[in-house]
């Protein structure tokens, strides 16, 4: 841990910071997932399902989110319930964070700004829903999420169930490959298209148990390679929704946003909630399942690296 910076910016948990000092599994959760990515009441609830998760695999979870300027690592149930239904929460990428902490805001920290964060406290793997991206008209707007800069620097582990469908996809994988970040299938050769467990993309690498991940994370450490690892889990397919059925509502709703004229940090909470309208609460449903199945993964990867 950088101990400097931890002690003038961190407010790590007892229970997260005990178990980091022990050597011991802990996994890092984002927070915008729940300011602006599922509607209240789901978004607690889910926080607190995917907490469970994490501890049901045997490790222990810590949400990050900037509560008053302070960078929290581990929230209590009383943060958790207020960053529910707060409405003055920044949504943090890694451009924004020193705002919010020099100006005592409050954030909600996305993929980029979680790892950060997470790397700060000592944390190697942290469980997501999907991960931003290069957005679809990327000709135009130059959109491409910070998230994948930061899978280019910072060493943590990422779970996720691909990148969000709404997104260039092909394009979102050429990027991480020229940014030489890992891409891992879990036990599949497709790249997962986060409501759906495949897209038409074939996935870089494979591997099929979170002792294999481990070996990988600690093998590209010991060659002093930086950066994190991508780690691409399908949902599960009980919960899947195809991707012929969820195509039509993609185009729909990133042409609803282009005419809307919606822009910038607010175009994946738009399309996620025009989503979850279109399709009658399935998307949420569906999104709830994979970031629960990506918890699972965390946990017993963080356990496998800790050993
Ligand atoms: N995964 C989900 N729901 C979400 C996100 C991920 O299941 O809302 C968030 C993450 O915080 C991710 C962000 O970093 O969406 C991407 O935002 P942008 O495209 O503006 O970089
Ligand atoms: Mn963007």
């Amino acid at each position: 841990m950088k101990h400097d910076i931890a002690g003038r910016f961190l407010d790590i948990a007892p229970e997260v910071q005990a178990t980091l000092a022990a050597g011991r599994a802990v996994v890092a959760l984002e927070s915008t997932i729940i300011t602006h990515g599922m509607p209240h009441p789901h978004n607690v609830a889910t926080a607190r399902e995917v907490e469970a998760v994490v501890r049901e695999n045997g490790a222990v979870p810590a949400t990050i989110a900037i509560i008053g300027g302070r960078i929290k690592v581990g929230l209590s149930d009383a943060e958790l319930d207020w960053l529910g239904t707060a409405t003055d929460v920044m949504k943090l990428s890694r451009a924004d964070l020193p705002y919010a902490v020099a100006s005592g805001r409050h954030g909600a920290t996305t993929v980029a700004a979680t790892m950060l964060c997470a790397h700060l406290a000592g944390i190697r793997v942290f469980a997501t829903g999907g991960i931003g991206g290069v957005h679809q008209g990327v000709e135009d707007t130059m959109d491409i999420s910070a998230d994948l800069d930061e899978l280019a620097r910072t060493p943590v582990a990422v779970i996720c169930a691909g990148a969000k469908a709404i997104l260039d996809l092909p394009r979102t994988l050429e990027y991480l490959e020229t940014r030489g970040v890992p891409v891992v299938g879990y036990g599949t050769d497709r790249f997962p298209a986060f409501w759906s467990r495949t897209s038409a993309l074939s996935v870089p690498l494979r591997l099929d148990s979170p002792d294999a991940v481990a070996d990988l994370i600690r093998t590209k450490e010991a060659l002093g390679l930086d950066g994190g690892v991508l780690v691409a889990n399908p949902v599960p397919a009980a919960d899947e929704i195809p991707a012929d059925e969820m195509k039509d509502f993609i185009d729909t709703a990133v042409a609803e946003a282009k005419a809307r004229g919606v822009a910038g940090k607010a175009v994946t909470p738009f399309l996620l909630s025009h989503l979850f309208e279109k399709t009658a609460g399935r998307s949420l449903a569906t999104n709830i399942a994979l970031v629960k199945n990506n918890a699972a993964l965390a946990a017993q990867l963080a356990v496998s690296l800790a050993r």
